[in-house]
Protein backbone atom coordinates (compact mmCIF):
# COMPACT_ATOMS: atom_id res chain seq x y z
CA UNK A 1 0.00 0.00 0.00
CA UNK A 2 1.58 3.78 -0.95
CA UNK A 3 1.33 6.32 1.52
CA UNK A 4 -1.55 8.62 0.93
CA UNK A 5 0.76 11.24 1.28
CA UNK A 6 4.61 11.29 0.25
CA UNK A 7 6.68 11.13 3.01
CA UNK A 8 10.64 11.65 3.50
CA UNK A 9 13.42 11.28 6.23
CA UNK A 10 15.08 14.31 6.33
CA UNK A 11 18.47 13.47 7.94
CA UNK A 12 20.10 17.52 9.28
CA UNK A 13 20.54 18.76 12.82
CA UNK A 14 18.05 21.16 14.73
CA UNK A 15 19.47 24.70 15.10
CA UNK A 16 17.33 26.65 16.69
CA UNK A 17 17.92 30.06 15.48
CA UNK A 18 19.33 31.18 12.32
CA UNK A 19 16.81 29.67 9.88
CA UNK A 20 19.07 26.40 8.45
CA UNK A 21 18.64 22.33 8.38
CA UNK A 22 15.44 21.11 9.76
CA UNK A 23 14.30 24.79 10.66
CA UNK A 24 13.66 25.23 6.48
CA UNK A 25 13.33 21.48 5.56
CA UNK A 26 10.43 21.01 7.58
CA UNK A 27 8.24 24.22 6.19
CA UNK A 28 9.64 23.66 2.57
CA UNK A 29 8.64 20.15 2.33
CA UNK A 30 5.48 20.08 4.27
CA UNK A 31 4.12 22.87 2.39
CA UNK A 32 4.68 21.37 -0.62
CA UNK A 33 2.71 18.46 0.61
CA UNK A 34 5.20 15.75 1.58
CA UNK A 35 5.28 14.50 5.05
CA UNK A 36 8.90 15.16 6.92
CA UNK A 37 9.95 13.05 9.54
CA UNK A 38 13.36 13.87 11.30
CA UNK A 39 15.88 12.26 11.81
CA UNK A 40 18.15 14.62 13.90
CA UNK A 41 21.86 14.45 13.80
CA UNK A 42 22.58 17.26 15.85
CA UNK A 43 20.87 20.13 18.47
CA UNK A 44 22.63 23.62 18.12
CA UNK A 45 21.55 26.64 19.60
CA UNK A 46 22.14 28.39 15.88
CA UNK A 47 23.69 27.11 12.61
CA UNK A 48 27.51 27.89 12.71
CA UNK A 49 27.80 30.23 10.37
CA UNK A 50 28.48 34.00 12.13
CA UNK A 51 27.48 32.84 15.44
CA UNK A 52 29.85 32.02 17.87
CA UNK A 53 29.83 30.08 21.25
CA UNK A 54 26.92 27.96 20.19
CA UNK A 55 25.65 24.99 21.99
CA UNK A 56 25.78 22.16 20.11
CA UNK A 57 24.83 18.28 20.83
CA UNK A 58 25.92 15.41 18.57
CA UNK A 59 23.00 13.27 18.31
CA UNK A 60 24.55 10.32 17.11
CA UNK A 61 23.54 7.81 19.86
CA UNK A 62 19.79 9.26 19.80
CA UNK A 63 20.31 8.67 15.78
CA UNK A 64 20.77 4.46 16.02
CA UNK A 65 17.53 4.35 19.06
CA UNK A 66 15.32 6.52 16.91
CA UNK A 67 16.39 4.29 13.22
CA UNK A 68 16.16 1.08 15.49
CA UNK A 69 12.14 1.48 16.38
CA UNK A 70 11.63 2.98 12.53
CA UNK A 71 12.77 -0.27 11.57
CA UNK A 72 10.39 -2.29 14.25
CA UNK A 73 7.59 0.18 12.75
CA UNK A 74 8.78 -1.38 9.40
CA UNK A 75 8.15 2.55 7.94
CA UNK A 76 8.81 3.07 4.23
CA UNK A 77 10.12 6.48 2.71
CA UNK A 78 9.48 7.79 -1.00
CA UNK A 79 12.43 9.75 -0.80
CA UNK A 80 15.65 9.87 2.32
CA UNK A 81 17.28 13.67 2.37
CA UNK A 82 19.99 14.04 4.35
CA UNK A 83 22.45 17.36 4.87
CA UNK A 84 24.46 18.24 7.71
CA UNK A 85 25.75 16.51 10.12
CA UNK A 86 27.32 16.34 13.33
CA UNK A 87 30.30 14.13 13.33
CA UNK A 88 32.55 11.43 10.72
CA UNK A 89 31.16 8.78 13.34
CA UNK A 90 27.75 9.92 12.06
CA UNK A 91 27.97 9.28 8.61
CA UNK A 92 28.52 5.62 9.07
CA UNK A 93 25.25 5.67 11.19
CA UNK A 94 23.44 7.17 7.85
CA UNK A 95 25.09 4.98 5.06
CA UNK A 96 23.47 2.36 7.12
CA UNK A 97 20.19 3.52 7.26
CA UNK A 98 20.26 4.44 3.38
CA UNK A 99 21.11 0.83 3.14
CA UNK A 100 18.76 -0.44 5.17
CA UNK A 101 15.70 2.22 4.00
CA UNK A 102 16.46 2.30 0.56
CA UNK A 103 13.93 0.15 -1.81
CA UNK A 104 13.66 -0.07 -5.51
CA UNK A 105 10.63 2.78 -5.65
CA UNK A 106 12.74 5.12 -3.88
CA UNK A 107 15.37 7.75 -3.95
CA UNK A 108 18.05 9.22 -1.39
CA UNK A 109 19.18 12.89 -1.68
CA UNK A 110 22.75 13.89 0.15
CA UNK A 111 23.53 17.59 0.17
CA UNK A 112 26.86 17.41 1.34
CA UNK A 113 26.76 20.39 3.54
CA UNK A 114 30.60 21.24 4.39
CA UNK A 115 31.00 24.90 3.43
CA UNK A 116 30.59 27.68 0.97
CA UNK A 117 32.43 30.36 -1.06
CA UNK A 118 35.64 28.69 -0.73
CA UNK A 119 36.23 27.23 2.72
CA UNK A 120 34.12 24.99 5.37
CA UNK A 121 31.96 25.41 8.31
CA UNK A 122 33.70 25.12 11.63
CA UNK A 123 32.99 21.60 12.76
CA UNK A 124 33.58 20.31 9.13
CA UNK A 125 37.31 18.84 9.54
CA UNK A 126 39.28 16.46 7.03
CA UNK A 127 37.55 13.58 8.18
CA UNK A 128 33.99 14.68 7.82
CA UNK A 129 35.04 15.63 3.93
CA UNK A 130 36.46 11.91 3.53
CA UNK A 131 33.39 10.93 4.61
CA UNK A 132 31.18 12.81 2.51
CA UNK A 133 33.35 11.40 -0.45
CA UNK A 134 32.03 8.14 0.69
CA UNK A 135 28.03 8.83 1.30
CA UNK A 136 27.91 10.51 -1.82
CA UNK A 137 27.97 6.91 -3.31
CA UNK A 138 25.08 5.86 -1.84
CA UNK A 139 23.12 8.95 -3.39
CA UNK A 140 21.10 9.15 -6.25
CA UNK A 141 21.54 12.94 -6.23
CA UNK A 142 23.67 14.97 -4.46
CA UNK A 143 23.65 19.02 -4.93
CA UNK A 144 27.02 20.53 -3.74
CA UNK A 145 27.79 23.91 -4.07
CA UNK A 146 31.01 24.56 -6.48
CA UNK A 147 33.56 24.61 -2.90
CA UNK A 148 32.14 21.47 -1.92
CA UNK A 149 32.07 20.05 -5.20
CA UNK A 150 36.26 21.27 -5.40
CA UNK A 151 36.18 19.06 -1.61
CA UNK A 152 34.37 16.17 -2.90
CA UNK A 153 36.66 15.96 -5.84
CA UNK A 154 40.07 16.61 -4.12
CA UNK A 155 40.36 19.78 -6.35
CA UNK A 156 41.64 23.19 -5.29
CA UNK A 157 38.76 25.43 -4.93
CA UNK A 158 38.25 27.33 -8.76
CA UNK A 159 38.52 31.29 -9.13
CA UNK A 160 36.44 30.75 -11.97
CA UNK A 161 34.80 28.02 -13.96
CA UNK A 162 34.38 27.76 -17.69
CA UNK A 163 31.90 24.96 -19.35
CA UNK A 164 33.86 22.28 -20.13
CA UNK A 165 35.46 22.20 -16.58
CA UNK A 166 32.12 22.09 -14.55
CA UNK A 167 30.96 19.41 -17.19
CA UNK A 168 33.92 17.47 -15.97
CA UNK A 169 33.05 18.17 -12.68
CA UNK A 170 29.64 16.80 -12.40
CA UNK A 171 30.61 13.86 -14.65
CA UNK A 172 33.00 12.76 -12.41
CA UNK A 173 31.07 13.34 -9.36
CA UNK A 174 28.41 10.91 -11.45
CA UNK A 175 31.14 8.25 -11.92
CA UNK A 176 31.07 8.00 -7.51
CA UNK A 177 27.54 6.74 -7.70
CA UNK A 178 24.96 9.42 -7.98
CA UNK A 179 23.06 9.40 -11.58
CA UNK A 180 22.20 13.31 -10.93
CA UNK A 181 24.70 15.79 -9.51
CA UNK A 182 23.69 19.17 -9.12
CA UNK A 183 26.30 21.86 -9.02
CA UNK A 184 24.89 25.38 -6.85
CA UNK A 185 26.85 28.79 -6.81
CA UNK A 186 28.75 28.06 -10.25
CA UNK A 187 29.73 31.78 -11.36
CA UNK A 188 29.43 32.46 -15.25
CA UNK A 189 32.82 33.13 -17.26
CA UNK A 190 31.13 36.62 -19.10
CA UNK A 191 28.55 37.57 -16.80
CA UNK A 192 29.36 39.00 -13.01
CA UNK A 193 26.01 39.62 -12.07
CA UNK A 194 24.86 36.49 -12.64
CA UNK A 195 25.34 33.16 -11.00
CA UNK A 196 24.34 29.68 -12.26
CA UNK A 197 22.52 25.73 -10.95
CA UNK A 198 23.97 23.18 -13.29
CA UNK A 199 23.02 19.39 -13.20
CA UNK A 200 23.89 16.43 -15.00
CA UNK A 201 21.57 13.62 -15.71
CA UNK A 202 23.75 10.50 -16.61
CA UNK A 203 20.97 8.30 -17.67
CA UNK A 204 20.32 10.38 -20.30
CA UNK A 205 23.82 11.85 -20.46
CA UNK A 206 22.25 15.64 -20.60
CA UNK A 207 23.30 19.17 -18.89
CA UNK A 208 20.97 21.39 -17.89
CA UNK A 209 21.31 25.07 -16.63
CA UNK A 210 19.63 27.70 -14.69
CA UNK A 211 20.71 31.14 -14.72
CA UNK A 212 19.61 33.76 -12.18
CA UNK A 213 20.95 37.08 -10.49
CA UNK A 214 23.52 37.36 -8.30
CA UNK A 215 22.93 38.97 -5.36
CA UNK A 216 25.85 39.95 -3.26
CA UNK A 217 24.33 38.68 0.45
CA UNK A 218 25.50 35.57 1.85
CA UNK A 219 22.42 33.90 3.97
CA UNK A 220 22.80 30.89 5.39
CA UNK A 221 20.61 27.66 4.74
CA UNK A 222 19.67 29.06 1.36
CA UNK A 223 21.28 25.88 0.25
CA UNK A 224 18.79 23.70 2.60
CA UNK A 225 16.24 25.53 1.46
CA UNK A 226 17.41 24.85 -2.29
CA UNK A 227 17.47 20.96 -2.07
CA UNK A 228 14.11 21.21 -0.04
CA UNK A 229 12.59 22.52 -3.22
CA UNK A 230 14.45 20.09 -5.21
CA UNK A 231 13.52 17.12 -3.15
CA UNK A 232 9.70 18.80 -2.98
CA UNK A 233 9.52 18.85 -6.62
CA UNK A 234 10.62 15.87 -7.66
CA UNK A 235 8.30 14.05 -5.36
CA UNK A 236 5.37 16.17 -6.68
CA UNK A 237 6.64 14.44 -10.16
CA UNK A 238 8.52 17.60 -12.14
CA UNK A 239 11.08 16.66 -14.17
CA UNK A 240 14.78 17.35 -13.17
CA UNK A 241 14.83 21.39 -14.79
CA UNK A 242 11.91 22.16 -13.69
CA UNK A 243 12.87 21.24 -10.35
CA UNK A 244 15.57 23.21 -10.47
CA UNK A 245 13.77 26.24 -12.36
CA UNK A 246 11.33 25.99 -9.42
CA UNK A 247 14.27 25.83 -6.72
CA UNK A 248 16.03 28.81 -7.89
CA UNK A 249 13.59 30.94 -8.28
CA UNK A 250 12.24 29.83 -4.81
CA UNK A 251 15.64 30.85 -3.51
CA UNK A 252 16.02 34.32 -5.38
CA UNK A 253 12.34 35.24 -4.37
CA UNK A 254 13.34 34.80 -0.72
CA UNK A 255 16.74 36.59 -1.11
CA UNK A 256 14.96 39.76 -2.93
CA UNK A 257 12.57 39.60 0.07
CA UNK A 258 15.11 39.63 2.81
CA UNK A 259 17.31 41.58 1.21
CA UNK A 260 15.90 45.25 1.46
CA UNK A 261 15.21 44.76 5.00
CA UNK A 262 17.47 45.71 7.90
CA UNK A 263 18.68 42.67 9.70
CA UNK A 264 21.46 40.47 10.11
CA UNK A 265 22.24 38.20 7.42
CA UNK A 266 22.72 35.22 10.01
CA UNK A 267 19.26 35.15 10.87
CA UNK A 268 18.67 33.80 7.32
CA UNK A 269 16.07 34.32 4.54
CA UNK A 270 12.50 35.38 5.54
CA UNK A 271 11.30 32.11 4.70
CA UNK A 272 8.00 32.76 6.25
CA UNK A 273 7.11 36.20 4.16
CA UNK A 274 7.38 33.53 0.83
CA UNK A 275 6.49 29.97 1.84
CA UNK A 276 3.34 30.04 0.40
CA UNK A 277 4.21 30.78 -3.51
CA UNK A 278 5.52 27.02 -3.24
CA UNK A 279 1.56 26.32 -3.41
CA UNK A 280 1.74 28.10 -6.66
CA UNK A 281 1.83 26.05 -9.96
CA UNK A 282 4.85 26.43 -11.57
CA UNK A 283 4.37 29.65 -14.52
CA UNK A 284 7.67 30.78 -16.06
CA UNK A 285 10.68 28.43 -16.49
CA UNK A 286 14.49 30.15 -18.02
CA UNK A 287 16.15 26.43 -17.81
CA UNK A 288 18.55 25.29 -20.92
CA UNK A 289 20.14 22.71 -22.23
CA UNK A 290 23.98 23.00 -21.28
O1 LIG B 1 22.85 25.51 6.00
C1 LIG B 1 23.83 24.61 6.24
C2 LIG B 1 24.08 24.37 7.70
C3 LIG B 1 23.36 23.41 8.36
N1 LIG B 1 23.54 23.16 9.67
C4 LIG B 1 24.44 23.86 10.38
C5 LIG B 1 25.19 24.85 9.78
C6 LIG B 1 25.01 25.12 8.40
C7 LIG B 1 25.77 26.18 7.76
O2 LIG B 1 26.38 27.02 8.35
O3 LIG B 1 26.07 25.53 10.50
C8 LIG B 1 24.60 23.58 11.84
Amino acid sequence: MSNPVKRIAAIHDLSGFGRSSLTVVIPIVSTMGIQVCPLPTALLSTHTSEFKNYHMKDLTEDMVGIINHWQKLEIEFDAIYSGFLGSPGQIKVVSKFIKEFKTNSNFVVVDPVMGDDGSTYATIGNEMILGMRELIKSANIITPNLTEAAFLLDEPQPEKMDTDKIKKWARRLSEEGPSIVIITSVPLPDENEMTSVIAYDRETDRFWQVKCTYIPAYFPGTGDIFTSVITGCLLQGDSLPIAMDRAVQFVSLAIHASYGHKFPLREGVLLERVLGSLRNPVSMSTFQLF
